[in-house]
């Protein structure tokens, strides 16, 4: 189907009662069949109007000239207009009877009911934005939050494909570069091009990770970060939350083994909200219930956004607690050294060569406001707040296509190094773009715009 070669119509604004509501059309015939069904009293055309006017009348019925509801007409001619093409917006009055008649007329009259977001989709396809504008579109209508609007709006103006443009211009330089070598296969790429190509592909790396990390940050503050509280039994980890929450949530005793079951609860670092669980202690047991509660305790690990690792400082280093720490190396981890109290001098956390280790005593309160700094800058490495200078991305299929991208940069990468052949640096290279090229939209299947579009609703 050729999306662009009729008029479409659509009542643009909510359905409900209002003071106003919009009938919209777009397309090349959007004021001829407007006029069809339009009456001023002083007999004046639509089609005379000038671009971006309006116009007082009323909308008819063209079969019998009844009129249907009394409304101002507004013009604007191709190409300043949302779509690039001709666009008429009739303001009715707002209650649903006036805006279905008066669609109906114009439906019959020769327009096209729109599908959903195909006005939007009419605005990339003509060029007026790009994709990820497009879905910024979708974002400014939905976004509950100032931040979350703030942030639409910029992608909205462009601000997130100026900046994957600016990387896309870097890295076809690069590829431009390695190609140059291919075309003179006698020649040898010299050590002090490669390392010059290999270093822009490292600046690309870092800011391409940054929007990457960007995009987890931003889910952070909107959806909170899940926290796993996990270690050997009695190490304190029950003490650990209710020193956090500053109540009394979990139970604790001097018995190994207390907790059986994930405990949840919520709070609130600097605007950050976590949600932070309380686990049962990792041992081998014999107990049913305990045995399941280490099975949770376990998948708890897995689906953390970050881990407190608790290891007891008043006893040794043992095997138990090596295996904590070899499991959770893989995830954004905080080691606390807990009951910092009652230290044993033989315990020697400095020799494990972790991250973040902070000593805490979660019975007196030592150290529980360094560790909630830890965490916070655990989870945000750009000091807060996104600044208003800040690109931060909100898409799963941006943060997609950015992962994509910089996976196809260290093929390339390892490629030149490897001394493998240099077409294949290129080929990972070009992957790389055309990643990219996915955000806004200049590589796109038909399926990625279907599924883009259709989260509008009809008439936007
Ligand atoms: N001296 C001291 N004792 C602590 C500290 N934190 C916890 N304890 C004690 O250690 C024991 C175990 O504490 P819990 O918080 O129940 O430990 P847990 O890790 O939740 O234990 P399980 O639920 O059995 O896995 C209790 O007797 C606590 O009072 C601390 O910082 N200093
Ligand atoms: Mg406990």
């Amino acid at each position: 189907m050729n999306y662009l070669d009729d008029t479409i119509a659509a009542i643009s604004t909510a359905t409900g009662e209002g003071g106003i509501g919009i009938v919209r059309l777009s397309g090349k015939d959007a004021i001829a069949v407007a006029d069809k069904v339009f009456s001023s009293p002083k007999a004046k055309r639509l089609n005379d109007a000038k671009s971006h006017t309006v116009v007082y009348g009323f909308i008819i019925d063209p079969a019998n000239n009844e009129k249907i509801d009394e409304v101002l007409v507004t013009v604007m001619r191709a190409p300043k207009t949302y779509t690039k093409e001709d666009v008429v917006e009739i303001n009715c009055h707002g209650g649903m009877l006036p805006l279905r008649k008066a669609l109906a007329m114009l439906l019959k009259e020769g327009a096209r009911l729109a599908e959903p977001g195909e006005f939007t989709r009419r605005a990339f396809l003509n060029g007026r934005i790009d994709l990820s504008q497009a879905e910024a579109v979708i974002d400014v209508i939905r976004s509950k939050t100032e931040q979350a609007e703030r942030l639409a709006l910029q992608q909205l103006e462009g601000r997130l494909s100026a900046r994957i443009a600016d990387i896309k211009e870097r890295l076809a330089n690069i590829c431009a570069h390695v190609e140059a070598y291919i075309d003179f296969p006698e020649e040898e790429i010299e050590t002090p091009v490669k390392d010059a190509v290999i270093g822009s592909m490292q600046a690309a790396t870092e800011d391409l990770m940054a929007l990457s990390r960007g995009y987890d940050e931003g889910k952070f503050f909107r959806e909170g970060v899940s926290t796993a509280i996990v270690g050997k039994p009695n190490v304190g980890k029950s003490s650990l939350l209710n020193a956090l929450l500053q109540k009394d949530r979990a139970i604790v005793t001097e018995m190994p083994g207390t907790t059986r079951d994930v405990i949840e609860d919520y709070l609130n670092i600097k605007g950050l909200p976590l949600k932070i669980m309380d686990t049962a202690g990792i041992r081998e047991t014999h107990d049913l219930a305990e045995m399941e509660g280490v099975k949770r305790s376990l998948r708890a690990i897995e689906g953390a956004d970050i881990v407190i690792a608790v290891l007891d400082a008043g006893r040794t280093l043992d095997e138990a607690d090596m295996e904590l720490i070899e499991r959770v190396k893989a995830k954004r981890a905080v080691f606390v050294i807990n009951k910092s109290d009652i230290a044993n001098p033989a315990f020697q956390p400095s020799t494990l060569n972790l991250q973040s280790i902070i000593n805490v005593s979660a019975l007196t309160g030592d150290g529980i406001d360094t560790l909630k700094d830890a965490v916070y800058s655990l989870c945000i490495s750009t000091g807060g707040d996104a600044g208003v200078e800040d690109v931060i991305i909100t898409n799963i299929r941006h943060k997609q296509s950015i992962d994509n991208a910089l996976k196809s940069i260290k093929e390339a990468a390892e490629a030149l190094e490897g001394g493998q052949p240099l077409e294949v640096a290129a080929l990972f290279l070009r992957e790389s773009l055309d990643s990219l090229g996915e955000i806004v939209g200049v590589v796109t299947t038909e399926d990625i715009l279907n599924r883009i579009f259709s989260e509008f609703c009809i008439g936007k």
